[in-house]
């Protein structure tokens, strides 16, 4: 049978082996949604950096370059790290180069994952039907924040275990943990993440509609799967 694990913070990752594993990376608000958001809206291809000067590098070979630190838009970036910016028809077409706080940490240390695929809450569905045909186990990754646990991508990970609790058993008791507090939140999960840190950091700098379309579910049937080094759709 298929093992599922969940993996709370990237300050844990080492107690995972994950080189015989699909890897769902998570950043609810924002990296992952951003990136499902873009390659479901033709955005070319996704190359996630974990280092800010390695990002603006890829300038100069013509990719849009994109992120935050401190959740605003880096300056002199194309892109901050709203879902909305990879919406915009201007990025149709192009490469995007990306770096986050956390999210494209937790991507950098996915590599040597059996495939690295990137989950929201826009494309739940899209992520537990590959995970269902593919053979091997599976390992969620929650980016959390700087190291700490944080509320949106555990409950993501409840959502996704809960979707594939009938095709894997659960490797240790964080798949549990994670199912039981989103079965307990489920009923209002707006509701509760904005009352999570990250969602009261993000408030003062005014991204409510954010916060409300990242806890969308299925608005995207897309897969954005790690192909070499950049994130590519994989027809869910
Ligand atoms: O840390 C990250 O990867 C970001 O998603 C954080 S923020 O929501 O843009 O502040």
């Amino acid at each position: 049978m298929k093992t599922i694990d969940v993996c709370l913070s990237p300050d844990l990752i080492h107690l995972h082996d994950i080189s015989d594993k699909n890897v769902v990376v998570v950043d609810i608000l924002r990296a992952t949604s951003c990136m499902v958001s873009g390659l479901a809206n033709g955005v070319k291809s996704i190359t996630p950096f974990a280092s800010l000067d390695l990002c603006c590098a890829m300038k100069e070979k013509g990719y849009l370059i994109a992120g935050e630190r401190g959740g605003q838009k880096v300056e002199g970036f194309d892109l901050g790290n709203s879902p909305f910016d990879y919406m915009n028809a201007k990025v149709k077409g192009h490469k995007i180069a990306v770096t986050t706080t956390n999210g494209t940490v937790a991507i950098d240390k996915s590599k040597g994952a059996v495939s690295v695929v990137i989950g929201a809450f826009l494309n739940l569905s899209a992520v537990a039907s590959y995970l269902r045909k593919r053979e091997e186990s599976v390992l969620i990754f929650c980016a959390g924040w700087k190291g700490k646990v944080n509320l949106e991508d555990s409950l993501f990970a409840g959502a996704l275990v809960e979707e594939l609790q009938n095709d894997f058993t659960n490797e240790c008791d964080s798949p549990l943990l994670v199912q039981a507090a989103y079965q307990n939140m489920k009923h209002d999960l707006v509701g509760f993440i904005k009352n999570s840190s990250h969602a009261k950091r993000l408030n003062r700098l005014n991204v409510h509609e954010d916060i409300e379309f990242c806890m969308k579910q299925d608005e995207y049937d897309v897969l954005p799967v790690l192909n070499g080094d950049e994130l590519v759709t994989d027809q869910a």
